[in-house]
């Protein structure tokens, strides 16, 4: 019997979901008692630190927490989870107390790399434990996170990951366990530790090792464009240049293509290396995504075999329906995460949530942007953008040349805004987004590779990971993407598809231009 340590942030139905596919029991703790009869505990912390400390201190779990680590019986804690068990966190603006379990507190990464560290990256072993049994040395685990640990006592430290620098990535004392990366999310290595977890009854380590781990991998990303047909099912579309009908008859316009269920092929892109699954509901824009149940049901059907980050996006923003309720993009959001998500991203709203910023040059603190970064984490929040290109000629030149920009466009391109791509971007990071996906308009189902200068306009002007998107039509582009960018992902749709390129190849074509992947 597990116990979930569930204090109601974030996606914890991976867990959930990891932990019955593996034959596990679980229960909730519901109230300060459960800890203590607890046998075994997961605790998976997600979002904000200091958010889950005051939650953690107003329902009374802090000191059954620490008689339950007093007592050594099996206790893991993921992320913000293992967090929580030293002193304190520089997240923390009011400094609260932590459990203290340890001694050493949490720092933000210092570094000229992209913050967060997000990605699939490798452990250095320090000591031979029962957890590890099973998992392979060039096993890389799924990290997302702006902080990271220093502990005092080195002794507790399992296991070392690099990242500009070497940070403790695991600790363990007896059956005190933490990984800053999230097993549930890692895929079959994560599985793998999380069943030695359920299935061991006795964890101490047996000794000190020193077994290297692999580098930060570059991310392949697989896209589901998600639409109603007009029949009003539910399914996988992909467009040219956004257009997403097939060529209109004598009678009308073309119907909208099909390129399959959208929790099916999730589910084949997992099982043929994608690192990450994103659905992006394109009409999400015209209702009102908390109504539109059957995409609610596709994520919560999705989490239960995929267990690789999945993000959504497609109408977060706020809201007030016919009823006259209103109801906040951060509503919206919680109810994605609560159904598997584990980032969200934000399209149109963004938009004009960066051009309010840009132009008062005031932050309100109520912007979806701001409202979900500080709940979730920044980590959490995606900005997909949807730029075009715009041609100008130069009067001024000598030869007249032309120069272009990269407008931004709201409602899936139907409409040009008065902000260009890398100004939307910086506005986003200034407000909270950890993440921007760069999408192309121009480029998107064209099959003729990414547009690299858009790519690396926006990743120069940002310190957050960007993800290449639109435009990929062989193996060969991902290469040089990556070669002629700093992107930290490439995302793909049509290629992925058709079937034209499956990601396994993609995965071997980097690994022999000795760009790091996870391998398939
Ligand atoms: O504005 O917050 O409601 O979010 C809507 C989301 O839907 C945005 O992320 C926007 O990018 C997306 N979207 C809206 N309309 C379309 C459309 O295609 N008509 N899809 C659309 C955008 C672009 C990529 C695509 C890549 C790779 N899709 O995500 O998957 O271009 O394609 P490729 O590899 O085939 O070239 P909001």
């Amino acid at each position: 019997m597990i116990t979930l340590l569930d204090y109601g942030a974030g996606n914890v139905r991976s867990v959930r979901n990891a932990v019955e596919k593996l034959g596990g029991t679980l229960n909730t703790v519901t109230s300060p008692e459960d800890i203590l009869s607890a046998e075994k505990i997961i605790f998976p912390g997600v979002g904000n630190y200091e958010n889950m400390i005051q939650v953690l201190n107003r329902k009374g779990y802090m000191d059954p927490l620490r008689q339950y680590l007093a007592s050594n019986r099996p206790f893991f804690g993921i992320c913000l989870g293992m967090q929580a068990l030293f002193q304190g966190s520089e997240e923390d603006q009011s400094n609260n107390e932590s459990i203290g379990f340890f001694e050493g507190r949490v720092e933000r990464f210092k570094t000229r790399l992209s913050v967060p560290h997000m990605g699939w990256n490798g452990i250095h072993l320090k000591q031979d434990s029962p957890l590890m049994a099973g998992i392979k040395e060039d096993a890389r685990f799924y990290f997302v996170h702006s902080f990271h640990l220093i502990p005092h006592d080195p002794a507790v430290v399992l296991t070392t990951t690099t990242y500009d620098y070497a940070f403790a990535s695991a600790i363990q004392q007896g059956n005190i366990i933490g990984t800053q990366f999230h097993p549930e999310k890692s895929g079959r290595h994560g599985m793998q530790l999380l069943e030695n977890f359920i299935r061991l009854s006795e964890f101490t380590p047996r000794g000190r090792v020193d077994i290297p781990g692999k580098a930060l991998a570059k991310r392949i990303i697989a896209c589901l464009d998600v639409r109603s047909n007009d029949r009003g099912d539910l399914v996988v579309t992909k467009g040219d240049q956004y257009d997403v009908r097939e060529k209109a008859g004598t009678n009308g316009k073309g119907s909208v293509r099909n390129l399959g269920k959208p929790v099916d092929l999730a589910r084949r892109y997992y099982e043929e290396g994608a690192d990450e699954i994103t659905f992006l509901n394109i009409t999400g824009f015209r209702d009102f995504p908390l109504a539109d149940l059957p995409m609610i049901k596709v994520l919560e059907e999705t989490s239960q075999n995929v267990f690789v980050p999945l993000t959504i996006g497609g109408g977060i923003k706020d809201y007030t329906d016919s009823h006259g309720r209103h109801y906040t993009a951060l509503e919206v959001a919680d109810r994605y995460f609560r159904s598997g998500a584990d980032k969200i991203s934000i399209g149109s709203d963004a938009v004009h949530i960066a051009k309010a910023f840009v132009d008062t040059g005031r932050k309100t603190g109520k912007s979806a942007i701001e409202e979900i970064s500080r709940v979730y984490g920044a980590q959490a929040v995606v900005i997909s953008i949807d730029p075009r290109r715009v041609w100008v000629a130069s009067p001024d030149g000598p030869n007249g040349e032309a120069f272009c920009w990269y407008q931004c466009t709201v409602q899936g391109g139907r409409t040009a805004v008065d902000l260009d791509a890398v100004t939307l971007a910086r506005a986003c990071e200034a407000l909270g987004a950890g993440e921007i996906l760069l999408n192309c308009i121009d480029r998107d189902g064209t099959g003729a590779g990414f547009d690299l200068e858009l790519i690396q306009a926006v990743k120069q002007a940002v310190t957050i990971p960007v993800i290449a998107s639109s435009g990929a039509g062989c193996a060969a582009h991902f290469s040089e993407v990556f070669t002629e960018t700093g992107a930290d992902a490439a995302l793909a749709a049509g290629i992925f598809h058709r079937k034209e390129v499956p990601i396994a190849d993609v995965k071997v074509h980097l690994a022999e231009h000795r760009i790091p992947v996870r391998p398939s």
